[in-house]
């Protein structure tokens, strides 16, 4: 990939069914993205290849989704200076807090911008991306707007009926 791009990382095969909400937003902000299945604890060589080769490569931004002891965010934030964006997911009998506490809970220095937990936090963490791309992008940043009016209007129209 050689335009600016989000990468979207999840620790497992069984998280996609939420994080295809990630994808199918960035998809719909016009946002490039790459998702990969990779695990901090199960395949920790290939998490840090894959890192470095996205740097490389025009990644702005890193998106971390996991469940349980969801150290897949931080373990990005540990190997990247770029922003990391963490969601936590429902795969335990403890209903997603454990990856909640495990992805915000970050020690100083160290920081994981962490969303809400399952499919909520799977959507703001693009939206979240987006935000930070538009820094530099006035498109983006146009795009985020008419989002936000669409939304708007969408809610009102349904209250008048
Ligand atoms: C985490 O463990 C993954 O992100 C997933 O949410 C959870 C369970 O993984 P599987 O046992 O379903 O592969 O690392």
């Amino acid at each position: 990939m050689s335009k600016p791009f989000v990468a979207i990382l999840m620790g497992s095969h069984s998280d996609r069914d939420v994080m295809q909400h990630c994808q199918a937003t960035c998809h719909s902000l016009g946002l490039a993205s790459d998702m990969q299945v990779l695990s901090a604890h199960r395949t920790p060589a290939a998490l840090s290849a894959y890192i470095k080769q996205a740097t490389q490569n025009g990644c702005f931004a890193f998106i971390a989704a996991a469940g349980m002891a969801a150290h897949l965010a931080g373990s990005v934030a540990a190997q990247s200076t770029l922003p990391v964006i963490g969601v936590p997911l429902v795969a335990s009998d403890l209903g997603g807090m454990d990856a909640l506490l495990s992805t915000v809970q970050m020690p100083g220095g160290m920081p994981v911008a962490c969303m809400a937990i399952g499919k909520a936090g799977a959507k703001n963490a693009a939206f979240f991306a987006a935000q930070i791309y538009a820094i530099s992008n006035p498109d983006m940043r146009l795009r985020l707007q008419q989002q936000r009016e669409h939304q708007a209007q969408a809610i009102l129209k349904k209250t008048a009926h």
